[in-house]
């Protein structure tokens, strides 16, 4: 008596659920009009944000990037851009779901919506489609990064790099030898002077710990890394004064790693090199110093 007791209890319990079961379609209505105005009020909000950044349509465009100076800065650039407005796409599209899915089938009363199991087309829909968006991220940054990383066989300048706790020393070399150096020092930030529109190749060491050369302006930085010479190339088309720092926490006077970059015409260059030279050869610089048969350099 008791097991049948317990079972019509049972089936008893079960029959209100079962009727209340929906379909799913029967509860479906539109997004009222409340909803909107939530959304008109997010939008708005978001209209507010962006204007008060105070931000020019340029800097909207870059997303937070500087203007680039150097030829290798554009490809970069456009890298940032591509992937960044992939992103806010695959992001938009993904948002869009949620709060559509969540307005359109939002509870209303007690009723179960319609249970389902998986699906094998949009399983492999959403297997294959991010498969497919890292695959052409991959390929656009595999080609710029080539691009960016390229190594003219006769660049026009070679400056050899040292980052050394807590400075930068900068030597121009030509035909393999120093032909002048500047070095900083912690209170002292050194100014690299290089011209415009010529390909310069950067060697860069370290005596002592790893250093990361950083121009923000270049869109680029490299790790100095000590026991090997990283090689990097730019072409800077734009003339200015660029802050420089290093990005790699490096010890306790890191952040007066600080250096700058002079871009000048070819003519300013040769003009500020043959003044240097003279500085340093009269021993009027404390920064300028040129080889001597006792050496000298950091590296
Ligand atoms: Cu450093």
């Amino acid at each position: 008596m008791e097991v049948g007791e317990g079972a019509a209890r049972h089936s008893v319990s079960l029959a209100p659920d079962r009727d209340r079961i929906g379909t799913g379609r029967r509860h479906v209505r539109p997004i009222r009009s409340a909803s909107r105005w939530w959304l008109v009020r997010a939008a708005l909000l978001g209209f507010v944000v962006a204007g008060s950044t105070g931000c020019t349509r340029e800097q909207w465009a870059r997303f937070g990037q500087p203007e680039p100076i150097t030829v290798q800065g554009r490809r970069i650039l456009g890298l940032w851009q591509g992937s960044t407005i992939a992103a806010l796409a695959v992001g938009g599209f993904v948002l869009g779901l949620i709060l559509w899915a969540s307005f359109r089938y939002r509870r209303r009363g007690d009723a179960m919506p319609m249970q389902v199991h998986y699906n094998i087309p949009i399983e492999v829909l959403y297997t294959v489609v991010p498969f497919v968006i890292i695959s052409v991220l991959f390929y656009f940054t595999a080609v710029d990064e080539t691009y960016v990383d390229k190594l003219s066989k006769k660049p026009d300048l070679i400056v050899d790099v040292v980052g050394f706790q807590w400075s930068w020393q900068f030597n121009y070399v030509d035909r393999d030898a120093t032909v002048l150096t500047i070095t900083g020092r912690p209170g002292q930030p050194p100014q690299l002077v290089i011209p415009t529109g010529r390909k310069i190749l950067f060697n860069e060491t370290s005596p002592d710990v790893i250093h990361s050369w950083w121009v923000p302006s270049f869109l680029f930085k490299r790790d100095v890394i000590p026991g090997r010479t990283n090689k990097f190339e730019v072409t800077v088309d734009r003339a200015g004064t660029y802050v420089g720092r290093c990005a790699e926490y490096c010890g306790l006077y890191h952040s007066r790693m600080l250096f700058s970059v002079k871009a000048v015409s070819a003519e300013e260059f040769d003009s500020f090199m043959s003044s240097a030279k003279a500085a340093a050869s009269a021993g009027t610089s404390e920064i300028y110093s040129v080889p001597t048969a006792g050496g000298g350099s950091l590296s």
